[in-house]
Formats: structure tokens, sequence, C-alpha cells
């Protein structure tokens, strides 16, 4: 289901509320980072059916509804502070990152750092992360993160649950283009 630009522009309101900027709709996460549906509703001024549907009919799956609360599903800032009490989980043996190919030998000297998110976030496939390097430029470069040696020397992953993998600092020994 394709989301029209209204829905897009909704979607787009509710990541930020729910990922970063909480205070700026008068909302307050719970320490897991969900808030009830209705008190979201209220903020953005739409009905519960116009939510469902852009929940539903989102891309990426972004957003989770759990009894009659709802949130993002990965992607916060880490000034929002939401632990999504996710348990460790074994990666595939190897995950992908697009990043615009300017990013390349920052990221190759001082490895993929989480910036302003809580986790670095990885593809499962290379088709993934190539949407993900295109949201920020045209020029993209894949990197190949190699996960088993990662896991191997203690390195924890979690998988949100839209599939998007989600780990600490990746040091550049474990990352090849
Ligand atoms: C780069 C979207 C230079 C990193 C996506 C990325 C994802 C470095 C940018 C989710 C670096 C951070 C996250 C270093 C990292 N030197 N550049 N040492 N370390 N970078 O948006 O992974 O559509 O925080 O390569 O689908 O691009 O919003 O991370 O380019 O799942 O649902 O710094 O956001 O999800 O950018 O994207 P981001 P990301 P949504």
């Amino acid at each position: 289901m394709t989301l029209t630009r209204d829905q897009v522009r909704l979607s787009r309101r509710m990541s930020m509320i729910l990922r970063h900027r909480p205070e700026s709709a008068g909302i307050t996460l719970d320490a897991n980072g969900w808030v009830p549906v209705a008190t979201l509703i209220a903020a953005l001024g739409v009905t519960r059916a116009e939510l469902d549907a852009v929940v539903a009919g989102n891309d990426k799956s972004r957003f989770a509804i759990e009894g009659d609360r709802i949130r993002a599903s990965q992607g916060h800032s880490r000034r929002v502070n939401v632990d999504l009490g996710l348990a460790p989980a074994e990666p595939p043996a190897t995950l992908y990152h697009g990043t615009p190919r300017t990013n390349l030998d920052s990221i190759l000297r001082e490895g993929l750092r989480p910036r302003s998110r809580d986790h670095v976030h990885l593809s499962p496939d290379t088709e993934t992360a190539t949407r993900v390097g295109a949201r920020r430029s045209t020029d993209v470069a894949i990197l190949v993160v190699d996960t088993a040696a990662m896991a191997s020397a203690g390195h924890l992953f979690y998988r949100s649950a839209n599939g998007v993998w989600l780990t600490g600092l990746v040091p550049a020994a474990f990352i090849r283009t």
C-alpha cells in the first residue's frame, strides 16, 4: 500500500515525535518508548483511523501498536533516552550499511558511529542499505560488516520489530567496502 502525500507527512511527524522530540508535541514517552495511542492522536489532531492507516501502510513498519500503546520500532535519538528492551540476537554473518561515499574515509578511519542515534543501523541486504544511503546522497557506498567476527569479539546485536539490525560502534576492522 502506498501512502498519500498527507499520510507521508503524518508519518514523518510521528517519527519526529516518537523518536526525536516528544516534548515538541507535549508528550512524554515511557522508559521503553511507548505512549498511549489516545495521547498521540490528540496531540497530532488526527483520528484513530487516520493514524491506523499510516501505521498499517508504512513501507518500513516504523511504528508498533501493542494494546492501547504505540512506539517507533527503531531510530530513536540518544537524547530521548529510550530503552527498547530488545534481547540480544544472533545476527546473520554479514550485514550492510549504505552511506554517502563522502563519509567513507572517515568511517574507515574511526568506524561506524551511532552519532545522534542510540545505535548504528545495519541492513540485512544491499538493496535496503542502498535505499538508506540514498536518503542522503546519489553516490552511495555500501559497507560490508563482518558481524560474525564482531559477535565473536563480544559485540551485541539487536533486531528491531521491523527488521533493522542495531548495534553500538562498529570498529573499522570489521568493515570492508
Ligand atoms: C554516517 C532510516 C562519517 C552514517 C534508515 C550515516 C535507517 C559516519 C550517518 C535509520 C560515521 C548517520 C538510520 C563516521 C556513521 N564518519 N560518517 N565515523 N559513522 N556515519 O540517519 O544508518 O527511514 O543517523 O553512515 O532506514 O543513515 O528514518 O543513520 O550516513 O534504518 O525509518 O552518519 O534511519 O530509517 O545517519 O539511518 P543516520 P542511517 P527511517
